[in-house]
């Protein structure tokens, strides 16, 4: 019955929309990090995943289109552990989804906020995305009733994280997991590209929402549940210790620099069978 309407779905025959709700949604997930699998596997696992990490509900039509855009540069374990339970996780939710990994080339200091720049503008070139979620490597969720859909407002998801005691560990705080629509993205002109190593780059997008008007709309302590996996310090991504200057003047600086003026050479396009693979050149400071 599964391949029939598959079959009937890569046919484009319409299906009734999937229910507001998903009935497949488990609530509390516990999440025990290990790796001891093969890409292999996880592929079997997950039959109805399609190249480039492409999946939608084989028996409806889903009601959301979400983008996973993943920042990254050498985190292997930490992508595959993602991948085995964020698959699953988003299938459940009965979504229409693509997962994205957006690779900083070469030895570089990391610039974050402008790889998700990239990401966004790679990804809409696919599909017409309503949600777009910005997700660190490192976090796993562990509550499938945290749905991967935008709100009204840019969304701060990753409220509750095992390191900071499940609580928010400040009040504007809005890095790990955040999900925004492209209206959102593009109203508050992306994110910042010149924060170059660690920091600050999280507190800035922050920023930029309520600069362009928005608030920042959160989920239940209860529900945005994270797990992060342990790490030691990357290398090329020390410390920026321009961070607390640039945050000064993001209000003067916020509609001149972002996803107006994002310049970066994408090198490559892979479509693996979980995940498109996006490397891409961001440059240097200037
Ligand atoms: C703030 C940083 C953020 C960072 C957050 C949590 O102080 O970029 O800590 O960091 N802001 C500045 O440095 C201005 S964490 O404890 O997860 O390493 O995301």
């Amino acid at each position: 019955n599964l391949s029939r309407l598959s079959k009937a779905h890569s046919q484009g025959e319409n299906l009734t929309y999937c229910p507001k709700t998903s009935p497949l949604i488990v609530g509390r997930i516990n999440v025990r990090i290990h790796s001891n699998f093969t890409m292999q596997e996880l592929q079997r696992k997950n039959p109805l995943v399609v190249r480039g990490g492409r999946y939608r509900p084989p028996d409806c039509e889903a009601r959301h289109r979400t983008a996973i855009i993943i920042p990254y540069r050498d985190r292997e374990h930490h992508l595959k552990v993602l991948l085995y339970f964020l698959h699953p996780f988003l299938q459940r939710q009965q979504l229409n989804y693509g997962f994205y990994v957006i690779h900083q080339a070469g030895n570089y200091t990391y610039n974050k906020a402008k790889l998700m720049n990239v990401g966004f503008r790679e990804a809409m070139k696919d599909e017409d995305w309503d949600c777009l979620f910005f997700h660190d490597v490192d976090l796993i969720p562990e509550d499938n009733r945290n749905t991967y859909v935008c709100d009204a407002n840019p969304k701060h998801v990753s409220v509750a994280i095992d390191k900071f005691g499940y609580e928010l560990p400040y009040n504007q705080v809005f890095g790990g997991v955040t999900a925004l629509s492209p209206l959102h993205y593009l109203k508050m002109n992306g994110f910042p590209n010149n924060y170059w190593g660690w920091g600050g780059e999280d507190d800035d997008i922050g920023d930029r929402v309520s600069l362009a008007g928005m608030s920042i709309s959160r989920p239940s302590l209860k529900v945005g549940r994270y797990k992060m996996i342990k790490h030691k310090l990357d290398k090329g991504n020390n410390a920026n210790t321009k961070r607390f200057n640039l945050l000064r003047k993001t209000r003067q600086t916020w509609k001149q620099d972002g996803m107006n003026t994002v310049e970066s050479r994408v090198i490559s396009r892979e479509y693996h069978p979980l995940y498109t693979n996006i490397t891409v050149d961001v440059g240097t400071k200037a």
